[in-house]
């Protein structure tokens, strides 16, 4: 998860000039939609429903169980600041430990090793797994650090004999549950997408990517050394997870790296490891895997890497890498696109119906992005403010309230937006705050489903972080069950549609052509059966597998179709 939610000009400019339009247009700025704006979206969404068969991921995150995150799992946090104290006495400040690095450094090898086993034992298990499948999800996304591959603390020995210093704990611990968690997926019958979610010397100063880091030069890339590192663990995730490993193998994918943040990082030397990246994948992949090449945006606007590792653009491509001997489609790489809509002052100013026709938006840009590549949004929320205790870092406040430019050296011209209340149970969140969150998750939901490759929640659970939560937001009612089971944006005609919209509003509702899904839905069955059939799934997987949409979701590639049908 980004603290914040990149640097998208054209997107910004878009949802800058549609909230003046639709400031004007629709007399109403508030938290909650009024009926005109509620029947605009309605009309909007019913354009998103039709009888194709659903074809998307449908996804969830594992976050913060193999890679620890302070606002998921506090009292981990806690736990370590009490073993601490406990042996050093003039430790009483919370300010040393505000991420896995700094927890891991504190506690020292050993100790910091004994409180993540615990950790790892029991924040996910198999029932997890069960649960994920029951609720209807298709896979599971699974983030894991970089350090998971650190052979030998004491001599900082890494996979491929890189020597690397950092006080993580790994040694195999991590890859020990990532199996283990494995085999629950193929017993359940979920696809499963790893993410390495920490690089080296971290790529984007989250706390989530291992190290926090808000104002000094991230360290990945910055040397050989963490490139080198890097690329040997790439060499050992794809040796160990592609070609189906063995029979039991469910990984469908592998997201090279989580959210590298530019401009804080140059593009030019993301963009060169993500080629080098590729080149090695497809190097140890054999023929006849279908395993997919992930990559995040890296926080640049849509589209911007439509010709980037797409075959059909060579005079892009050969900008960083020669990949003449390269057998590929645009379709073996997907791309990653995170959203959130509470890591901005603006965004959090937002009114209830700018913020979902923003959603719509992102969506519409990114069902543009299809022809190039398949993608998905990776991670999203049912988060309206960042008001979730420590989600911007440990003792660190909400951009919401004013106190993140009290805890912070970043400032802000802008008054706060409110006071936090989020942060409380949901059962002490006011009804209106509980019906935006809904209507907020079903216009993701709707949009992800109907205009991209799939949505992955972020995620499955926290301690007290609900917005955050898809347990406990859906145990309020707050998350459709079964997903798409609206309760706002109704999928079967009875939304509140007033049919005599004032042409300006119709505009509003249709600002671009709405034609091309419907008008592409019978050949999109086509094209899906088509190439389906071409995809001899192994008789076992088969076997597995129950519904069609299942059979057709199991394999990334399936947007060749939706591809060839938008072409
Ligand atoms: C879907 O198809 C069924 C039967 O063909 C029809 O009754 C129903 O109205 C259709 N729904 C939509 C949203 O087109
Ligand atoms: C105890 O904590 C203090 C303050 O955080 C630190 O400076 C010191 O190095 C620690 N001592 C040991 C033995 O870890
Ligand atoms: C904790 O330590 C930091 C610096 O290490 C200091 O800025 C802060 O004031 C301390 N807080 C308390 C409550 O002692
Ligand atoms: C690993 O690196 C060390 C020095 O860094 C070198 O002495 C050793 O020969 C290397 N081992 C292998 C197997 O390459
Ligand atoms: C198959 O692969 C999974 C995941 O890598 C692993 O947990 C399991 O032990 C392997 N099984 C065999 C028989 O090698
Ligand atoms: C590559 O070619 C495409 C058209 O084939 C063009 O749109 C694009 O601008 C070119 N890019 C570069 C970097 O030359
Ligand atoms: C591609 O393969 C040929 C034959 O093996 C080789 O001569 C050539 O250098 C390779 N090109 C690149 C860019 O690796
Ligand atoms: C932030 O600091 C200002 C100035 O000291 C203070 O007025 C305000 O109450 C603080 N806000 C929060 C949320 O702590
Ligand atoms: C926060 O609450 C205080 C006290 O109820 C109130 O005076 C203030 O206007 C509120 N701030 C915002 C931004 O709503
Ligand atoms: C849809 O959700 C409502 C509550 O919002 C629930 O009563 C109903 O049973 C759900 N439908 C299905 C098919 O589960
Ligand atoms: C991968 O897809 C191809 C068709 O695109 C299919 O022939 C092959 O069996 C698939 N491989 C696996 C392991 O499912
Ligand atoms: C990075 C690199 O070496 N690019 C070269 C790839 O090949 C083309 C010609 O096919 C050269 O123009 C590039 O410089």
């Amino acid at each position: 998860m980004g603290v914040f939610d990149g640097k998208r000009p054209i997107l910004y400019l878009l949802w800058f000039a549609l909230s003046c339009l639709t400031r004007v247009a629709v007399a109403s700025n508030g938290a909650q939609l009024n009926d005109k704006e509620l029947n605009v979206l309605q009309k909007r969404f019913d354009s998103y429903y039709s009888n194709d068969t659903q074809i998307s991921v449908q996804g969830i995150t594992l976050g913060g169980w193999l890679v620890t995150e302070p606002y998921i799992t506090p009292s981990l946090y806690h736990k370590a600041i009490n073993m601490v104290s406990q042996y050093n006495s003039t430790y009483h400040n919370m300010s040393q430990i505000v991420d896995e690095y700094t927890l891991c450094q504190e506690l020292g090898y050993d100790k910091a090793k004994d409180l993540l086993s615990e950790h790892f034992d029991t924040w996910i298990t198999e029932s997890d797994f069960k649960q994920i499948k029951d609720d209807g999800f298709n896979l599971v996304r699974i983030p894991i650090g970089y350090w998971a591959w650190k052979l030998d603390h004491e001599e900082n020995l890494y996979v491929g004999n890189a020597t690397y210093e950092d006080p993580y704990v790994g040694e195999g611990l991590q890859l020990h549950y990532l199996n283990r968690a494995l085999e629950w997926a193929s017993k359940y019958e979920l696809n499963v997408w790893i993410d390495l979610h920490g690089a080296p010397g971290s790529q984007n100063g989250f706390d989530n990517s291992g190290q926090r880091n808000f104002y000094n030069k991230l360290g990945w890339l910055s040397d050989m050394d963490t490139k080198v590192l890097t690329l040997n663990v790439w060499g050992a995730m794809f040796d160990e997870y592609l070609n189906g490993g063995n029979s039991s193998n469910p990984i469908v994918g592998i997201e090279v790296m989580n959210e590298p943040l530019v401009p804080k990082l140059n593009i030019w030397d993301v963009t060169q490891v993500y080629y080098e990246g590729f080149d090695m994948f497809k190097e140890k992949q054999r023929k006849g895997d279908n395993t997919t090449f992930i990559i995040h945006d890296a926080f640049q606007s849509i589209g911007h890497w439509n010709m980037e590792l797409n075959p059909h653009f060579k005079n892009v491509s050969n900008r960083h890498f020669n990949l003449t001997n390269v057998s590929y489609s645009a379709q073996s790489v997907l791309v990653d696109h995170h959203h959130y809509e509470v890591f901005t002052d603006s965004q959090l100013q937002e009114s209830q119906f700018s913020r979902i026709m923003n959603i719509i938006n992102f969506g519409d840009s990114i069902n543009k992005e299809l022809q190039y590549h398949p993608a998905v949004v990776g991670e999203w929320s049912g988060a309206i403010t960042d008001c979730a205790t420590w989600v911007n870092g440990v003792n660190i406040g909400a951009r919401y309230d004013g106190s993140y430019y009290n805890t912070t050296a970043f400032e802000t011209s802008q008054p706060p937006s409110g006071n936090c209340t989020s942060n409380q149970p949901i059962d002490q969140w006011s009804d209106e705050y509980k019906i935006a969150v809904r209507q907020f998750v079903e216009a993701q939901l709707a949009t992800y489903s109907a205009k991209t490759t799939g949505w992955i929640f972020w995620n499955w659970k926290t301690e007290n972080a609900p917005e955050w939560d898809y347990l406990q937001l859906k145990e309020a009612g707050l998350f459709p069950v079964p997903f798409d089971n609206y309760t706002y944006f109704s999928t079967d005609g009875s939304g509140s549609i007033d049919s005599d919209f004032s042409s300006s509003l119709s505009t509003l509702a249709y600002p671009t052509s709405s034609g091309s899904r419907t008008t592409s839905s019978t050949a999109a069955k086509k094209g899906v059966a088509s190439s389906f059939r071409k995809i001899n799934l192994q008789d076992t997987e088969l076997r597995a597998l129950s519904g069609y949409w299942k059979m057709v979701l199991y394999l990334f590639p399936v947007c060749i179709s939706l591809v060839v049908v938008l072409l």
